[in-house]
Parts: structure tokens; C-alpha cells; sequence
């Protein structure tokens, strides 16, 4: 049970600042790189695994770059009281954010053709990176990441973008895969609430699939699709680099009303020119 620091809700409960909305599903005609069975899974219930997009080489390379990137994370998160830094938990779990920008490996990466083709498959208009970060689950203290939206912790309008979640080794049941919640990605962005290990909007979802991927694979799912992580019971490192994309345009709405477009170009920068 993840434990709460505010008041949980029983039922999920919109986000206050999801009004009127409604979901587009991705079109089913000039697809790129996706089969209609993988777009059908995406608009019916949120997610989906694309197989074998990269190469051993390609992620050995990635991996190379993010470790010192990550080790500077946990180094910092020590300095701090419990070895703790926003997320991060230098036993249990690092986010290092904004990678791409930092990395001509990880910038390249991040518009790999098999990336921009399913970019170009799920959202059509041009796009651009909106997030990146790694997520490294560590064996010491393991812990579940809780049932939370992408949308649920920065409200960027339109609500629907997309996140590529990359295994960088394998990942299961037993080392924190991704778990789904299907289909309450079609109500919008949820409300959440704050607790210790991150922001929630659900407690538990009967109806939970897993999504075990191969290093290699990403795990596709639509930013308001509601996942949880399990812990890490293995002796290794569970590795991920987390991608998010959203179309030009998109912008964080501030809780007194005004917007910040999301279109810094040293780290969200365009990867598609549209149609
Ligand atoms: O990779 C993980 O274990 C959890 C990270 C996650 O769900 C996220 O960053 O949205």
C-alpha cells in the first residue's frame, strides 16, 4: 500500500484543470511503422509494446551515456539528508532529467527513425521532445513507483502525448515492468495526490496488465495512461530512459492561469516536421 500524505480518492476523480475533454484516437491510415492492431490496442487501452526497435550496439551506447549522467544523481542525492533528492532514493531509485540536452548520444537517440515513425504514427503533427529522463531501480531498498498519469505531475495541454518507455534490460514482474491500468487514459487527466514515493490517482486497478519488454523493445503508452512500476526483487539495476513527445505547441498551464510553451531547444527540440 503506497502511504498517503493527503486525502485519496475511492473512484478515480478528474484532474480540476480537465474540463471538456475528449480523446483523439490516433489514426488507423498512413501508418509509418505501427500495425492497426498496435494503434486499436493504444486508443483502447492506452499502451502498447513495440518490439525489437533498437540494437544491442545502439543500446550499449545509450547506457555508456547515461551512467556517469546517473551517477552524478545519486552523488548529489547523497549529499543530501537520507540520501534523497526530489524522487530520487539512492538506495531504492534515481531520476536523471533532461539528459538529452546534455548527450550528442542521447540527442541523436531521442530521433531515432523508429522513435520518429511512431511519433509520427501516434500524434502526426510536428513534434517535439517534451521530457526525458532515466530511471535506474535499484536492488538495496526496493519499492513500487505508485499509479500515477505523466499528466498527473505537469498539466501540459493537449493532455494526450506520448511517452516511449525504454527498457535498457530486460524488465518483468520480477524487476519493475511497467503495469497498465487500460483504458482511463479516455477520461483525461485524473486527479492525484501526493505521497511519499511520487504523486498517485489510483490506489489499486484490478484490471492491471503488466508489460514485460525485452532490452531492445519500448513500451508505448499515451501520457495519460495510468502505470505503476513495481519493485526491484532481482540483483541488478533495473535501467529505463523514459521519452516523452508532444506536438508543437504544447504548453504547461501555471496554477494562476498562464502558459509556458514547451519549446526550450537545447532540450525540447523538434524530432518530426509534421505531415
Ligand atoms: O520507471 C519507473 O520505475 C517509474 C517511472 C515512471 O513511471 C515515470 O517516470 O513516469
Amino acid at each position: 500500500m503506497v502511504p498517503r500524505m493527503d486525502a485519496p480518492v475511492s473512484a478515480p476523480r478528474l484532474h480540476p484543470l480537465n474540463q471538456g475533454f475528449a480523446w483523439q484516437d490516433a489514426p488507423r491510415e498512413g501508418l509509418r511503422c505501427l500495425t492497426l492492431a498496435q494503434v486499436d490496442q493504444f486508443n483502447a487501452d492506452g499502451f502498447f509494446v513495440y518490439r525489437s526497435a533498437f540494437t544491442p550496439d545502439e543500446l550499449a551506447a545509450v547506457t555508456a551515456a547515461i551512467d556517469p549522467l546517473e551517477q552524478a544523481t545519486v552523488d548529489y542525492a547523497n549529499s543530501k539528508p537520507g540520501g534523497r533528492f526530489r524522487l530520487t532514493v539512492t538506495e531504492s531509485i534515481s531520476f536523471t532529467i533532461h539528459i538529452a540536452g546534455q548527450s550528442p548520444v542521447l540527442a541523436a537517440f531521442a530521433q531515432h527513425p523508429v522513435v520518429r515513425d511512431i511519433c509520427h504514427d501516434l500524434i502526426r503533427s510536428p513534434v517535439r521532445l517534451y521530457w526525458d529522463q532515466s530511471v535506474y531501480k535499484k536492488t538495496e531498498r526496493p519499492r513500487e513507483f505508485p499509479w500515477h498519469q505523466d499528466n498527473g505531475y505537469t498539466f501540459v495541454e493537449p493532455q494526450q502525448y506520448l511517452t516511449l518507455w525504454i527498457p535498457l534490460v530486460d524488465v518483468d514482474e520480477t524487476n519493475g515492468c511497467p503495469w497498465i491500468a487500460p483504458g482511463l487514459h479516455r477520461l483525461g487527466t485524473l486527479d492525484h495526490w501526493q505521497a511519499e514515493a511520487g504523486r498517485v490517482c489510483l490506489e489499486q486497478a484490478e484490471d492491471a496488465v503488466a508489460a514485460p519488454a525485452k532490452a531492445g523493445d519500448i513500451v508505448v503508452f499515451s501520457s495519460l495512461a495510468p502505470h505503476r512500476t513495481g519493485p526491484n526483487l532481482s540483483d541488478a539495476v533495473r535501467k529505463a530512459y523514459i521519452l516523452q513527445y508532444a506536438p508543437e505547441g504544447a504548453h504547461v498551464r501555471l496554477p494562476d492561469g498562464s502558459v509556458v510553451t514547451q519549446d526550450d531547444p537545447q532540450r525540447q527540440f523538434r524530432i518530426l516536421d509534421g505531415q
